[in-house]
């Protein structure tokens, strides 16, 4: 019998304060459905009306095997793609299609990926915070769990002393300092050098924050420092300066969690202006697009490094999961801890343990969602205001 997409549905949910976004595919077989993540956690309602009012009526009936091709057909829907809400919609349906053909052949998804290429996917954690001592804190707990893979910051990315939040004029009144930053990060990366030797591994997320000039002068001056990598020098709309931060320094570069366009992330790769590509899955439409980068950048020397902070759910960081473990040029995952509310709402959600994260090994991306404890944390309808950042002048400043 031939499987076909019997309906559609989409859940919003915030167990931890940012609204994620379900996508769950039924099928005309009795008790086999998907499951994807849809998260883009600014635009929630609008991603679920693209799915239910747009995606929708197009897919009901259609074959559930026919993964690219429905991915294609997603893709030109709206005539108008390859941007943020369009993607993340995409990315519900097309999770949850490898979800129900994983679990059609009986399989956890990375052997449907053609198989593990390691014994365990790596991770590092976040290690922000508005001081010196509690990064230290921070770092040290992240030892003691067995992971030495550090990513250092202060807290929102500016200099010590904050106040633990996102700067945003408009919420704490405080301004952003580009020189701060670069000033206060070299300083905490050189205490946490000088702490720790070589026994650790260092990363810093600039966050798109400097100009490019600037973000060449830091990217020299962590030089000495050997990170892993330094996250998202620069704006996404300067990403043409790349080379010249790669001819002025050997700090490796990671980049891509802002990306949408596959043009973007492809130039990034295909001129190896960069070392590790972190896109944000849901952003770019699914796992679809993401094997096929995943292999591009392998041509070219790229390991991957996909985004996977809060805003996105443990659906999302299960399949990339997977694909970490298909993937020979894998370089280590980002993993954010989530809450015990969001495990009860994600059974079978990835786990972190030892340095390195854990599927539950069931056929599928291993990952079901509880619709019950779901309802218990409803989306918030706040606008987001912390991406509104300002320079000392006012002016409004790249989040
Ligand atoms: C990261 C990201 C996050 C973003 C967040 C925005 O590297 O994990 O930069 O810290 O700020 O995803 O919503
Ligand atoms: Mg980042």
């Amino acid at each position: 019998m031939r499987v076909l997409i019997e309906d559609i549905q989409v859940f919003l949910t915030a167990p931890d304060g940012q609204n994620l976004v379900i996508v769950k595919v039924l099928t005309n077989q009795p008790g086999l459905y998907g499951l994807g993540c849809a998260t883009n956690s600014y635009r929630a309602t609008a991603v679920r009306e693209v799915v239910l009012h747009d995606l929708r009526p197009v897919l009901i009936g259609r074959d559930v095997s026919r993964i690219e091709d429905l991915w294609q057909l997603m893709n030109v829907n709206g005539y108008w793609r390859q941007g943020p809400i369009n993607n993340n919609a995409i990315s519900g349906v097309d999770m949850a299609l490898w979800d129900i053909k994983a679990k059609m052949a009986n399989m956890p998804l990375y052997d449907l990926l053609g198989g593990k290429c390691r014994e365990q996917v790596t991770a590092y954690v976040h290690c922000n915070a508005p001081t010196t001592e509690e990064v230290i804190d921070k770092t040290e707990k992240a030892l003691a769990s067995g992971c030495r893979y550090l990513r250092v910051a202060y807290t929102a990315y500016d200099g010590p002393g904050g106040d633990g939040g996102y700067i945003c004029l408009q919420t704490t009144g405080k301004a952003y300092d580009p020189k701060r930053h670069m000033k206060s990060i070299v300083k905490l990366l050189e205490t946490l050098r000088d702490k720790y030797g070589d026994t650790v591994e260092l990363m810093t997320d600039t966050h798109q924050r400097l100009d490019p000039v600037d973000a060449i002068t830091l990217a020299k001056d962590l030089e000495p420092l050997r990170l892993l990598f330094m996250e998202d020098p620069l704006p996404l709309e300067q990403i043409d300066w790349l080379p010249r931060l790669r001819e002025g320094c050997k700090t490796p570069v990671a980049f891509g969690e802002n990306l949408t366009t596959p043009t973007d992330t492809h130039r990034l790769i295909v001129n190896r202006w960069i070392d590790y590509i972190r896109c944000h899955l849901s952003d770019i439409g699914g796992l679809t697009p993401a094997r096929k980068i995943a292999h591009l950048a392998e041509a070219y020397g790229v390991r991957t490094s996909w985004h996977a902070p809060l805003d996105m759910s443990p659906i999302a960081m299960a399949v990339q999961t997977h694909l970490d473990y298909a993937s020979p040029n894998f370089g280590i995952q980002e993993f954010y801890a989530a809450s015990e509310a969001s495990y009860a709402i994600f059974p079978g959600g990835p786990t972190y343990r030892d340095g390195a994260i854990w599927l539950n090994e069931q056929p599928g991306h291993g990952v079901d969602f509880n619709e019950k404890e779901a309802a218990k944390f409803p989306p918030h309808d706040r606008p987001t205001v912390w991406t509104e950042m300002r320079l000392p002048d006012g002016t409004i400043h790249t989040p």
